[in-house]
């Protein structure tokens, strides 16, 4: 499965959440199809994407948090699965896209390329919800059941190593930052009136 097609299945259930994805590739093709005010693309801090989705979740717990994440990223950070699963806020989705690269970087494999289960990490580490989605269509539907169940779920999804061809996205990470926390802001606003 091609990533991009993956995003392109599930984008209608990310448009109307918060989402916080990785740097680099998985950032450039979500911000291609269709930039929205709620999306915040992690620039340089790898593997801390699901450490900063893990703290909206536990403040926001009205809205619903989904998390893009990528193998080299969370293997940077495991520990952020022992964390997720010790809080399991009930609003967080985790979405790993598995291509067993450090694909924005050159495509070096990682620990996945040579038998790392990210999936049996996940649920050793307690995630209550671990689910494995390796075509669109499983994806989709494993994403929508996510949601529906109001449990901690991590999502493995094995892609294929093929980013887009660039990486360039017309939007700052300051101006990103400063559009995302208004953004949060306005809905935590639309909360408590
Ligand atoms: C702490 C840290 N180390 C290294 C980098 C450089 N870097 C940026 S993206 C990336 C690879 C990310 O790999 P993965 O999470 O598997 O995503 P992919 O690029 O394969 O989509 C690396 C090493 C970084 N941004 N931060």
């Amino acid at each position: 499965m091609l990533r991009a097609d993956a995003l392109q299945t599930i984008y209608p259930e990310l448009e109307n959440h918060i989402v916080v994805t990785i740097m680099g590739a998985v950032a450039a093709e979500l911000y291609t199809l269709g930039h929205r005010p709620n999306f915040f693309y992690l620039e340089h801090a790898m593997g801390l994407a699901s450490s900063m989705g893990l703290g909206i979740a536990l403040s926001m717990p009205e809205h619903k948090v989904i998390v893009i994440d990528g193998d080299g990223s969370l293997l940077m950070n495991l520990g952020t699965l022992s964390t997720m699963a010790r809080y399991k806020p009930a609003n967080l989705l985790h979405i790993v896209f598995d291509n067993e690269s450090l694909l924005s970087v050159g495509g070096f494999p990682t620990a996945t390329s040579t038998g790392t289960d990210l999936a049996g990490i996940a649920r050793a580490s307690g995630v209550p919800s671990v689910m494995e989605a390796n075509t669109p269509e499983s994806l989709k539907s494993s994403v929508s059941e996510a949601l529906a169940s109001n449990t901690l779920t991590t999502i493995i999804s094995k892609v294929e190593a093929i980013g887009p061809k660039s990486f360039h996205m017309d939007l700052p990470l300051l101006e990103n930052r400063f559009q995302f926390k208004r953004c949060l802001e306005a809905m935590q606003r639309q909360v408590k009136t």
